[in-house]
């Protein structure tokens, strides 16, 4: 399936990280390469990666001077005409940099913030990316600077908004307007799940775990896959029949990141609401993805952010046809209740629904409506 947004032409890149204290190598290296996808995904080509260890950050440019040179010259060899920042930077220090090197600066946040302004397709899913997009402009960008971004290219863009009305929106008041209509559409939803005939199960998980894979495997949805990140930003219910004659709602979610904004978070609460009211949570993790330990560690430090900490869940370890035999026995030794399953090739689903059952059952969730 393609998608029906179309995309501007590809930029070139430089990523640029500055790994602090003692953060640890591997997490930063694994952080690098997801910011490569994130590029790729927002339209930019990487063209070059520069890394640097501090103790601290320097309050005016975030990086050293002497490496500013260091990124000129990498940005005129390769040609970038963008820079992205694995680490959040400030409005001044985005300014100044800005200044330094001539050079578009962007970091992480805002990358993600693109993806999911393009990726936005519902109303609602509109409505809470334009909203983060406000949050994070009034926030962080000095006046002079919030209409250079509109010029075109990567940087910020709302769906649905033209730049110039945008730019003459008074910002506060359509934040509050947004949030209104947050409120009332997350206030519609409520009153119908309250009134739900069956159990609802969620899908949660770090981006490009396989959440929307499984949901297909479940009920042949035409759920939208992708190897990108952040393929799926609304929230898709099907119906699911599990022994015994049971249904259970299964609901598809937005993914997990490391260093998810939090204005996205908040601004997405009305999606993540069905993590928050489900009844159980499948938390889906990639078993081949040699990170998948960091992975779910972010995926429940995001549960809690989300209000969601106390809902009872299953790890499903998912794509087990992609992981090595050592790295299942390794996961499955360290997460003993885990369910190991292949959406793509529908393996491990009967055991799955057992356990869906099995574990509705024991924090009595009652099945309304089963056939006897
Ligand atoms: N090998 C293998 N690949 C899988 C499996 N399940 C999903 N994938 C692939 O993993 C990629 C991501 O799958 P999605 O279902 O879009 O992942 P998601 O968790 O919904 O991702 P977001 O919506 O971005 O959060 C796709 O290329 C899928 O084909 C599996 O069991 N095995
Ligand atoms: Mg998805």
């Amino acid at each position: 399936m393609t998608m029906a947004v179309q995309s501007p032409p590809r930029e070139r890149a430089l990523l640029v990280q500055v790994v602090l204290g003692h953060r640890d190598r591997q997490e930063a290296e694994d952080s690098l390469a997801e910011l490569e996808r994130l590029a790729d995904t927002v339209g930019a080509d990487v063209v070059g990666r520069i890394t640097q260890r501090r103790s601290r950050p320097t309050a005016g440019l975030f990086i050293g001077e002497g490496k500013l040179a260091d990124i000129q010259l990498a940005c005129r060899e390769s040609g970038a005409g963008l820079i992205i920042f694995d680490n959040d930077l400030s409005a001044v220090q985005v300014n100044n940099l800005d200044l330094a090197l001539g050079i578009k600066v962007i970091d992480r946040t805002e990358v993600i913030l693109q993806i999911f302004a393009r990726r936005a397709q519902s109303a609602e899913a509109k409505v809470q990316v334009e909203l983060a997009q406000l949050e994070y402009l009034v926030s962080r960008i000095p006046i002079s600077r919030k209409q250079q971004r509109f010029q075109g290219g990567i940087g910020m863009r709302g769906p649905g908004e033209s730049p110039l009305q945008l730019r003459n929106a008074p910002m506060r008041r359509r934040i509050s307007d947004l949030k209104r209509r947050l409120d009332r559409i997350g206030k519609r939803r409520a009153s119908v799940r309250k009134r739900r005939p069956w159990p609802l199960v969620s899908l949660v998980g770090y981006t490009n775990a396989g959440k929307s894979t499984l949901l297909n495997a479940f009920t042949r949805a035409d759920a939208y896959v992708d190897d990108r990140l952040f393929a799926t930003l609304d929230t898709k219910t099907r119906l699911v029949h599990v022994p015994g004659n049971r249904n259970v709602l299964l609901t598809d979610t937005v993914g997990f990141i490391r260093h998810l904004p939090h204005g996205l978070v908040a601004s997405f609460r009305s999606t993540l609401d069905v993590a928050r009211e489900a009844d159980l949570l499948l938390l889906v993790a990639d078993a081949s993805n040699p990170g998948i330990i960091a992975h779910i560690k972010v995926v429940h430090e995001t549960l809690e952010e989300i209000g969601a900490k106390d809902v009872p869940y299953l790890l499903v370890l998912n794509k087990s046809d992609a992981a090595s035999q050592d790295q299942l026995d390794s996961l499955c030794t360290t997460y003993h209740d885990a369910v190991v399953v292949s959406a793509r090739q529908s393996k491990g689903l009967d055991i799955l629904k057992d356990r869906v059952v099995e574990a509705l059952l024991a924090h009595d969730v009652h099945f309304p409506g089963r056939e006897h």
